[in-house]
């Protein structure tokens, strides 16, 4: 008698077998792990700097070494290959070798930001089952060891909390894996999210290298360049568009930038004589107004990347009056597709399109609400599939269902339009998120927060414009009938009570007696929006 045949795994939803061929066959995907790519980096660049933090470098021998030392202090723990390992460092320089050792190991990093409290790395942890949290020790006055004793006594998985400023002290035997194969995923990234709770992108050694090999290439890094890791080093931007694995894919030399702040950022870049940078549309403007009383040397500046949100374009025109470096817009996704303007596009597209997709086999579908593609030209919702875009969220095959079509495009929510040049404008949004300075809030997760609240009878968030962030959050609250007043104080104090991300916390909250309807009976948020006169 045969086995049963085991239930199809949730993790990872695989590429069909000849699509894969089809990307192999054209050299996207290359077989290779970042264990062996690391190896022939240190093998290309050896003694030239790949990292600087502060006062401490490491060159790509070192990088090399450094990650197999840390492979070796997490096998030495007991984390073996597959094991899922949450990753929470803010822009210091020892997030690679800890990343690059988990790679290395075959061990699944779960990215996650700095702001991130108990509400968010408690989920992330437990939705993956994590062996093990790695944390800076105290960053910016928050103590992350006390944040990692509250998800431990939550999360039962999770046996080891790893003070990543630590590593290194205790000898340990360097390890190389050997049995990761380049088609096995190789970190869970975090979506931006609609729904109730933040959902994990699978990403795999092949679909992400080539995502990394490719940016670079339209980027045009070289050895020469000097990228200033401003956002933070974990997010889908920073790392691979091209971000930090680009720029050590060219032999160039990340610079970590502890904030985004001209007071810290100017200084740097005229110190390590920083050649790129990548920001999102808020802080690009707090630089544009910063730089025209700088005293700091920026002439070393060639190119600001600017993507995550939408960028105005009269602050695209003025980057270039302003920094004396060229602009690059970015409209990716940690789901995969990636846009850029490219540098030798006229002006007009780089001010005011978001780019055009990296690939040729990148797939564009724009339709309307039934799915059926829109007249050229016209707005609609943007579908995406290709060589480095999921074709599943881990552990959500639920969710799946409605996030991808049958045949395998991923809906983004945007909605965009393209030029006969391929290039996309980003015109809105139809997923339920609200996007605050390229800080991603999904409505329902706050909502479903609020709604904990015992006075609380409904609640519903939406973004209201702002001239610095884009958007900002406004709650809409129903209180109960006979339940003591609320303030708007006390509603984002309880909101902050269940440990969610500062940037979660409702800017503004409104009492109301009953929220705007759909024809459908279900609550209108554009009216909602709209009762306020904001939009
Ligand atoms: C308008 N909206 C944008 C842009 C992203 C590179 C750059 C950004 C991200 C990112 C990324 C936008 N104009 N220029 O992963 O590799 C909004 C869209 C998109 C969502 C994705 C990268 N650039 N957006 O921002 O996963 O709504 O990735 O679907 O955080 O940000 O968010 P995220």
């Amino acid at each position: 008698m045969s086995e049963p045949a085991a239930p199809p795994s949730t993790d990872f939803t695989p590429w069909p077998a000849a699509t894969a061929d089809r990307y192999r066959a054209a050299g996207y995907w290359q077989g290779e792990t970042f264990s062996a790519w690391l190896h022939g980096l240190a093998a290309r660049f050896g003694d030239r700097v790949a990292v600087v933090d502060g006062q401490r470098r490491w060159t790509y021998a070192e990088l090399d070494e450094a990650a197999s030392r840390t492979a070796g202090t997490f096998e030495g723990l007991g984390v073996s290959r597959g094991d899922r390992v949450v990753v929470q460092l803010p822009n210091i320089g020892e997030f690679l070798p800890v990343v690059l050792g988990l790679f290395r190991l075959g061990a699944l990093p779960v990215f996650t930001l700095p702001s991130h409290r108990r509400a968010e790395i408690g989920h992330l942890a437990a939705a993956t089952d994590a062996v093990a949290y790695v944390i800076p020790g105290v960053w910016e006055r928050f103590d992350y060891h006390a944040l990692a004793a509250e998800v431990r006594a939550a999360v039962p998985s999770l046996r080891l909390v790893i003070d990543a400023t630590a590593l290194g002290q205790e000898p340990s035997e360097p390890f190389d894996g050997t049995d990761v194969s380049a088609g096995d995923v190789a970190f869970l990234q975090l979506s931006g999210g609609s729904t109730g709770l933040p959902k994990l992108i699978p990403r795999t050694h092949d679909d992400y290298l080539y995502s990394v090999r490719a940016s670079a290439e339209i980027c045009r890094l070289s050895s020469d360049t000097v990228y200033l890791v401003a956002l933070p080093v974990a997010h889908n931007f920073t790392m691979s568009s091209p971000g930090v694995l680009g720029v050590l894919h060219a032999g160039g030399r990340v610079v970590m930038c502890p904030a985004p702040s001209p007071a810290v950022a100017f200084p740097l870049i005229a110190a390590q004589r920083v050649t790129m940078t990548a920001l999102v549309p808020p802080l690009a403007l707090v630089w544009l107004d910063a730089a025209a009383g700088a005293t700091d040397d920026l002439s070393s500046l060639e190119l600001l990347q600017v993507g995550g949100a939408r960028l105005a374009d009269e602050a695209a025109a003025r980057v270039r009056p302003v920094l004396g470096c060229a602009l690059q817009q970015v409209f990716g996704m940690a789901e995969g597709l990636v846009n850029y303007t490219r540098h030798d596009d006229p002006p007009e597209l780089v001010v005011g399109t978001q780019g055009r997709p990296i690939s040729p086999d990148d797939e564009i579908r724009i339709v309307d609400s039934a799915d059926v593609e829109v007249p050229a030209g016209t707005v609609g919702h943007l579908l995406t599939r290709g060589p480095y875009t999921i074709r599943g969220y881990y552990r959500a095959a639920e969710h799946n269902a409605v996030a991808f079509t049958a045949d395998g495009f991923y809906r983004t929510g945007d909605l965009v339009r393209q030029l006969p040049s391929g290039h996309l404008v980003v015109e809105g949004r139809a997923k339920d998120q609200i996007n605050r300075g390229g800080e991603k809030i999904a409505a329902e997760e706050v909502e479903n927060h609020l709604l904990a609240h015992p006075a609380v009878l409904d609640a519903s968030i939406v973004a209201v414009p702002d001239p610095v962030l884009g958007e900002r959050s406004c709650a809409y609250v129903i209180l109960r009938s006979g339940a003591p007043a609320l303030t708007a104080g006390q509603v984002r104090a309880f909101v902050r009570s269940r440990g969610l991300a500062a940037y979660k916390v409702p800017d503004r909250v409104e009492f109301v007696d009953s929220f705007p309807q759909t024809a459908v009976g279900k609550v209108s948020k554009a009216r909602l929006r709209h009762r306020e006169g904001l939009s």
